[in-house]
Parts: structure tokens; C-alpha cells; sequence
């Protein structure tokens, strides 16, 4: 006998009945345990749904015995996500993440307990950050909630609940259990189609066709997160004195910094999110009166006088300036500036913006050469963004040639282009005036 099969520990295992690990669950007995954890709903699907083919290789790197998604919806209340005081939607916000990760927490404890591995990845923060500005979230909860048939993506790129509307946070939890049934299908899409998600938006982020201006929503709502406060600190960094730092940053911003690190960042808006009337639990006051709708809840918002973050040349500043001029414009560095040349390519879509790309056509090769090594081809077609692998679509309109490194450096404004192609490092073949007209359509 070997000294492992006499060690107590071993024992007592052994003694166990045996576990319920390989039982598959029902999604009524998911429910119970759920609802008794506190959620508000609950749905589960397999790790193999088909749409979530992207999501399940992120999933196994973070539980490699994980087979299902747990999708998690928790309500926030209304009335404080749609207060003109933003301090009380974000207090909202804040409350409702923290209950929902301990809600997943307490439901990833009793499956654990039950013998079923289990895992929760926050439902927002804390995130791989070591990845950004890559894919820094474990899991799409939305994506996950929806193959789970807990809503449909609104026009405003959040999941709408059929009966809390917009007013949810999701979470997910990933278990090694199986699910003996699939969740029925939703039968309807809860967005009523109103549009007040896209007269909302300070900054023109929701495009009424289903278009998302990532920047332009990154830039002002998440300006205290992640690289808004990179550009805080590189505002003290560039400074030449305390003067100058005052200048640059009203002292109601350096408070407000503070704020956001000593109690969870602060977003600048949700407008979107705030004005979504869908939702059985929410529809009544928008159906008794769409003008005291407007009255109760649109126009609190979108008269409020406040500071709107913008990029100089972006649709964002633009959008502003004409929809909202009682606004406060105030231009801004992007937070979004590539570190690698893949990732600059990754991110043109993200800071692509339509407006200066009205009215042309050209196509762009690049040949990047060393160790960021990257061929692409980028079609900008009155207003539009095309970006391919590889040099395709024939003779280009432009052709920029240099090594992967130098261009980034040339795109971060470390290095002058007219010096580097001077040198002969930085060599463009084609229409030269069109890599202005291209930096235009990615504004910094
Ligand atoms: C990245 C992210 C964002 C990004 C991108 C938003 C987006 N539309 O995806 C930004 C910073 C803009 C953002 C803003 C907000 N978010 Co957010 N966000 C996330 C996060 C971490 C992942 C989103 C995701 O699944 N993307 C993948 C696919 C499905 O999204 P997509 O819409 O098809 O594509 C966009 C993104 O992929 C993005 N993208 C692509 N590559 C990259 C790379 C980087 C570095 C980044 C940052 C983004 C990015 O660009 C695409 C086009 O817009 C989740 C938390 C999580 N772990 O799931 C919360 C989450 C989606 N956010 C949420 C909320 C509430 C908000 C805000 C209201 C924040 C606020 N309180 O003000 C706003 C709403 C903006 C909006 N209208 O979408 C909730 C949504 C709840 C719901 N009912 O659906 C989530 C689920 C958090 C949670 N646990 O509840 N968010
Ligand atoms: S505000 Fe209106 S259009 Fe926008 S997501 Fe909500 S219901 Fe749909």
C-alpha cells in the first residue's frame, strides 16, 4: 500500500459519495440555485453554441474544464441610471457590479460544492489589462446572454432584457457541469425601435443604422478609465510647471480623477442606456406619454450643460458642436494609440471616423517591413472603412513602405514623416497628399 492511500485526506475522499460531477443539470434546477444566490435571471448554453465560436477559446484559456456559460442578468434601478446627477447612476452602476460578482461568486461556490467546477470572471473590472489595447475581458457577457436567450442586442450595442429593458448588468459563470436542455427561444426583439438612443448620445456614438462610434464613446464616457487616465498622467508628465498643469486640467478634472480612483471610475454618460424606454417592467410611462416622456427623462439629459471630451477633427467634436452647443466641447487627446503595427490595423475600425472620409475613394497599401512585419491593403470609400490582410485590389492609390516600427513611431508623432522619407526610410509611392486625407479619418 502506498503512504498516499493511508493519508487521511485520502480517506475521507475516498469514504464520499460519489460526486455529482458528471450529472448533467437541469435548467431548473440552474434556476433555483440562481435565484437563491439573488439573481434577478438566469439561462445557461454550451461552451459549442454556435455563437459563441469566439468566445470559447478565451473561455477554455481561462477554465480548461469549463463546458457551459452561465449568463447572469441583474437589474439596476431606472430612476437612478437616469439622474442628471451622474454621482447616482454611477453609484448604481458600481453597487449593481459589485452585487452581481458576488452573486456569481455564491453561485460558482454552490456548484463547486455540488462537484462541478466553476469559475467567475468579473463582470467588468478587474480585466487583463496586460492585453490593452487587445481584448482585455475573459468573456463577452453579452454575447453569452444573448445565445442564452436572456435579451437581444438594441440598437444602442446592449442587450435589451424582454422585461427589465436596458436597466440589467450581466455577468457570466463558467461551469464544467452540462445542461441536459437548451433555453427556449426569445419570440420577440424587446427594442421598440424609438431612436432616443441615438438623440441621446452626447457624442453621436449610436449610429441609427446599427453603427457604434467606439472612439467617440471610449473618448468621453470611459475618459477617467483606463488610457484617459494614461492621458491625465502624461498631462502631469508634459507640463512645465504647476501653472501650466492648471491650464491644461481644471482642477474640477484632477478632483474628479481622484474621485474616480478612490471609488471606482466614474462614466461620463450611459446616456443611451438611461433613455432606453423597452422593457414590460419600464415601457408604461413612454407609452401613457412620449412627450412627458421626453419631458421626465430625454430632455434632463440631453439640456444638461456639461463637459463633452472630443478628439480635434473627429465626428465626435462635430456632433457635438451641432446638436449640443450648450454643451462644453473639450478636445482631447485620443486614449487609443497602438503600440505594435498589428494592432494599429486592429484598430483602424475603432478610430475610423466617416465624416472626414465623405466624398473620396483610395485605396492604401502598406508594406511594413522588420521585426512588425505586416502587409495590408485600406479601402476608404466615401465614408467607408475596408482593412484587409495581405496587399490586394491591384494598384494602389498610395503605396507607404517602411519598416513596422518607424511607422508606429510616425503614427505616435515620435517620429516627423517628412524627415523619415527625407532619409529615405519612409518611402510613398502614389498621391502623397492622400496619407494627410488618410490621418484625417484617424484623428488623435
Ligand atoms: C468593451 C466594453 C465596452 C466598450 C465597447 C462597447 C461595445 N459596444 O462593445 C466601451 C468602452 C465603449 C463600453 C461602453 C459601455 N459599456 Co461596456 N463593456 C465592454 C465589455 C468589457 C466587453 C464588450 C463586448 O462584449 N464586446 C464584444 C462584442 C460583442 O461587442 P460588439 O458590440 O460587437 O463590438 C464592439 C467591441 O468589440 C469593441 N471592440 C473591438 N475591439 C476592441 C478592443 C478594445 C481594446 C476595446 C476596449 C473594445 C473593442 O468595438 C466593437 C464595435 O463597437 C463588457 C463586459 C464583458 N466582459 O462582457 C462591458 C458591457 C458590454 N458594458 C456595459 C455597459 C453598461 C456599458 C456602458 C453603458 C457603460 C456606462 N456605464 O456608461 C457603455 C455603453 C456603450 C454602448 N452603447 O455600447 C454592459 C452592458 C449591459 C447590457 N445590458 O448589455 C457590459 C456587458 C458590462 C456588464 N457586465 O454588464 N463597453
Ligand atoms: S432607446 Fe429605443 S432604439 Fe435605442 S435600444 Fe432602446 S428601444 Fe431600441
Amino acid at each position: 500500500m502506498s503512504k498516499l492511500d493511508t493519508h487521511p485526506s485520502v480517506l475521507a475522499v475516498r469514504q464520499r459519495p460519489a460526486a455529482a460531477a458528471h450529472r448533467s443539470l437541469s435548467l431548473a434546477e440552474l434556476r433555483a440555485l440562481a435565484l437563491e444566490a439573488g439573481a434577478d435571471d438566469v439561462s445557461a448554453v454550451s461552451l459549442d453554441h454556435p455563437e459563441l465560436a469566439e468566445e470559447k477559446p478565451h473561455a477554455l484559456a481561462a477554465m480548461p474544464s469549463a463546458r457551459s456559460f452561465i449568463a447572469l442578468v441583474q437589474r439596476t434601478l431606472p430612476s437612478d441610471i437616469r439622474s442628471p446627477k451622474r454621482s447616482v447612476a454611477n453609484h448604481e452602476f458600481h453597487g449593481t457590479g459589485r452585487e452581481l460578482d458576488e452573486i456569481a461568486r455564491r453561485l460558482a461556490q454552490e456548484l463547486t460544492a455540488r462537484g462541478h467546477a466553476a469559475m467567475n470572471p468579473p463582470m467588468a473590472f478587474p480585466m487583463e489589462m496586460s492585453e490593452f489595447p487587445g481584448r482585455t475581458w475573459i468573456v463577452s457577457h453579452k454575447r453569452v446572454a444573448v445565445a442564452a436567450q436572456l435579451g437581444r442586442m438594441g440598437l444602442h450595442r446592449n442587450v435589451i432584457h424582454p422585461r427589465l429593458g436596458s436597466f440589467v448588468l450581466l455577468g457570466t459563470v463558467l461551469t464544467s457541469a452540462e445542461f441536459e436542455d437548451e433555453p427556449p427561444q426569445l419570440a420577440f426583439d424587446p427594442c421598440v425601435d424609438c431612436r432616443l438612443c441615438v438623440a441621446a448620445c452626447p457624442v453621436g456614438a449610436i449610429e441609427p443604422d446599427g453603427g457604434f462610434r467606439f472612439s467617440a464613446c471610449y473618448d468621453h464616457n470611459y475618459r477617467e478609465f483606463m488610457s484617459g487616465f494614461s492621458d491625465f498622467v502624461e498631462q502631469v508628465v508634459e507640463s512645465d510647471d504647476k501653472q501650466d498643469f492648471r491650464e491644461r486640467v481644471p482642477l474640477n478634472e484632477t478632483v474628479s480623477t481622484w474621485q474616480s480612483l478612490a471609488y471606482g471610475p466614474n462614466y461620463k454618460a450611459a446616456y443611451c442606456i438611461a433613455v432606453c424606454p423597452a422593457g414590460e417592467d419600464v415601457l408604461g410611462p413612454f407609452l401613457s406619454s412620449r412627450a412627458g416622456f421626453l419631458d421626465d427623462v430625454v430632455r434632463p439629459l440631453t439640456e444638461r450643460v456639461e463637459t463633452v471630451y472630443a478628439v480635434r477633427g473627429s465626428d465626435a467634436a462635430a456632433h457635438v458642436v451641432k446638436r449640443f452647443p450648450h454643451k462644453r466641447l473639450r478636445l482631447v487627446q485620443s486614449s487609443l494609440r497602438p503600440t505594435d503595427a498589428r494592432a494599429f490595423f486592429r484598430a483602424l475600425p475603432l478610430l475610423f471616423q466617416r465624416g472626414p472620409a465623405r466624398g473620396w475613394t483610395a485605396t492604401f497599401h502598406f508594406e511594413l517591413t522588420g521585426e512588425q512585419a505586416v502587409r495590408a491593403t485600406v479601402r476608404i470609400d466615401d465614408g467607408t472603412l475596408q482593412v484587409d490582410e495581405g496587399v490586394l485590389n491591384g494598384v494602389p492609390d498610395l503605396r507607404v513602405e517602411t519598416e513596422g516600427t518607424l511607422w508606429i513611431d510616425v503614427v505616435n508623432r515620435r517620429r516627423n514623416p517628412v524627415l523619415a522619407t527625407l532619409a529615405g526610410r519612409l518611402k510613398l509611392r502614389g498621391d502623397r497628399g492622400l496619407l494627410e486625407r488618410f490621418s484625417a479619418c484617424f484623428p488623435r
